[in-house]
């Protein structure tokens, strides 16, 4: 059968639907079809062994394609469900499209659902290089202190149709990827962001051009603002393109002062120009800049900041208060590891965005800060990346850094070619490498600097994943406070 849409519950029932992929996204869409009836057929390249525990969980209620075996049957399939990870280039995705399937997002499937059961939950909707955690996770924050009934949901790592079937939430904050945005074909948004594009996941998308249209899908069919960032052209473009709910409007954010239609900073006050009654003569300071000290310390990032004016236009399209904005971004915590300020000590600010594995993120991480301020830990695997643009970018704000990786060569070299003046420490390997790492940072700061660790390469070489890398760094500096507190009775504030 062909499918039009929206559907009734009556005919999920006589739905024939391959679900391809067994990860998360792909088990919480087998629950959903099932508990609509549906004909469900599984697909997966690991081996029966491999998904033990979801094929004795699920046993006899779908029918089993393991390994690739059944690709031949498509064209049996009503739709198809394809998890984030299957690029479009795989046997099964241009089996699917050659057999005149419709592929589907968990994504998708989530907001058809949505119809069928005739919920209307609004959808902020977050997509973007780099940010999107950090901005989910401050719209979450921001809903909560609304007191409004909110999940966050998506890439993040909570499958979103689970969430549509099951929860008693009336908004979502909603993390999208470029490989889930790619299926996703009706959804229309209360409001949607993309934060920022740079090439990444090229392998996936095939060329710079698809992923930046993969991302700008989130723009359609937007109901009430599109927020961009004012200073990006891409992004603004992407907006420009969108086909949007009549009367829905392009909301920019900026550093500067807001124009009519815009968030922006006037001085230390975070101001909404936007959803204001009058927009030409009215303005409404919604939060103060020392708001997002908590998790941003008093030099913020330029992306934390952006970050934050988005989160605030997407909140403020849903209709929270101004007071809520300010208690959100009051409360928040940053995810471990993402820009994270994980304490005061030994005079200096201590940041931990161990998360930030490629240079574009590491960039981001240090844009902002004063001339000469910022000790910066940096190094690891590579990938293969050159890191000399990436030093002369950022080579301003740098008062010192210490290398890290098992081969230091390549952060080495590009500090010596592009930024001669600055002092460098190499901190080798061995066993307590990250109690040296904090130490030798501390020697290289003054009083008031930040030591930020974004290595903008992996963590491989050195550690098991970014997560441990983060970790030890946090412990080192915990043992660092201890010492500091005895030597001087000062301790970690936050
Ligand atoms: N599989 C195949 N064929 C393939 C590839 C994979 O059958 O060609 C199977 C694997 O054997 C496995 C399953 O697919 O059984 C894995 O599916 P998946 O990789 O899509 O992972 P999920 O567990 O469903 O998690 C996905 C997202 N994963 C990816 O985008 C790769 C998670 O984002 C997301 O949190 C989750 O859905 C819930 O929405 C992770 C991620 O790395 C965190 N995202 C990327 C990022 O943030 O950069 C985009």
């Amino acid at each position: 059968m062909s499918i039009t849409t929206p559907l009734t519950a009556h005919d999920w029932t006589n739905l024939t639907c391959g679900v391809f992929g067994l990860g998360k996204s792909g088990l919480a869409a087998v629950e959903a079809l099932l508990e609509f009836g549906a004909d469900v057929k599984v697909y997966d390249s690991r081996s029966a062994e491999q998904l033990a525990n979801v094929v004795s969980e699920l046993g006899e209620s779908v029918s089993w394609h393991l390994e690739n075996s059944g690709l031949d049957n498509l064209a049996s399939l009503d739709l198809a469900v394809v998890s984030p990870g299957i690029p479009p280039h795989s046997a099964s995705f241009s089996g699917l499209t050659a057999a005149n399937v419709p592929v589907w997002s968990e994504v998708e499937l989530a907001w058809q659902i949505q119809h069928t059961l005739g919920k209307d939950i609004k959808w902020l909707a977050i997509t973007g290089t780099n940010g999107k955690t950090t901005t989910v996770g401050l719209v979450g924050s921001i809903l909560e202190a609304a007191g409004a009934k909110y999940a966050v949901v998506g890439n993040v790592g909570e499958p979103i149709v689970t969430t549509v079937l099951k929860a008693d939430v009336e908004v979502l904050a909603v993390e999208l990827s470029s490989f889930q945005l790619e299926t996703t074909h009706t959804l229309s948004p209360l409001a949607a962001v993309c934060l920022n594009v740079d090439a990444d996941h090229l392998d996936w998308h095939g060329s710079v051009e698809n992923y930046r249209d993969a991302k700008a899908r989130i723009y359609e069919n937007t109901q009430v603002g599109c927020v961009y960032d004012v200073t990006d052209r891409t992004v603004e473009n992407m907006v420009a393109g969108a086909e949007v709910i009549e009367g829905a409007r392009a909301i920019g954010y900026t550093l500067g002062s807001p124009a009519p239609s815009q968030i922006g900073l006037v001085e230390k006050l975070l101001v909404d120009r936007a959803f204001v009654e009058n927009r030409h003569h009215q303005a409404e300071a919604v939060a103060e800049i020392s708001d997002i000290f908590g998790f941003a310390s008093e030099h913020p990032s330029i992306a934390l900041v952006k970050d934050t004016l988005a989160a605030i236009a997407l909140t403020r399209a849903y209709g929270v208060s101004g007071e809520a904005v300010a208690a959100g971004l009051r409360n928040f915590k940053s995810a471990k590891h993402r820009r994270a300020v994980i304490g005061k000590t030994a005079d200096v600010v201590w940041i931990d965005d161990s998360k930030a594995t490629n240079t574009h993120a590491a960039k981001a991480s240090l844009a902002g800060f004063p001339p000469q301020s910022v000790v910066w830990i940096a190094g690891g695997d590579t990938k293969g990346q050159e890191l000399h643009s990436l030093v002369a970018d950022i080579k301003d704000c740098l008062r010192g850094v210490v290398v890290i990786g098992a081969d230091p060569t390549p952060v080495v070299e590009a500090l010596q070619t592009n930024a001669a003046e600055i002092p460098y420490v190499v901190v080798d390997g061995h066993e307590d490498m990250m109690f040296s790492v904090v130490n030798e940072a501390v020697a290289l700061s003054l009083p008031g600097n930040t030591v930020v660790l974004a290595p903008a390469c992996a963590s491989w070489d050195q550690f098991e994943n970014y997560g441990q890398r983060g970790d030890l760094f946090a412990e080192a500096v915990g043992r660092l406070d201890e010492a500091w507190q005895q030597q001087y009775g000062q301790g970690v504030g936050k």
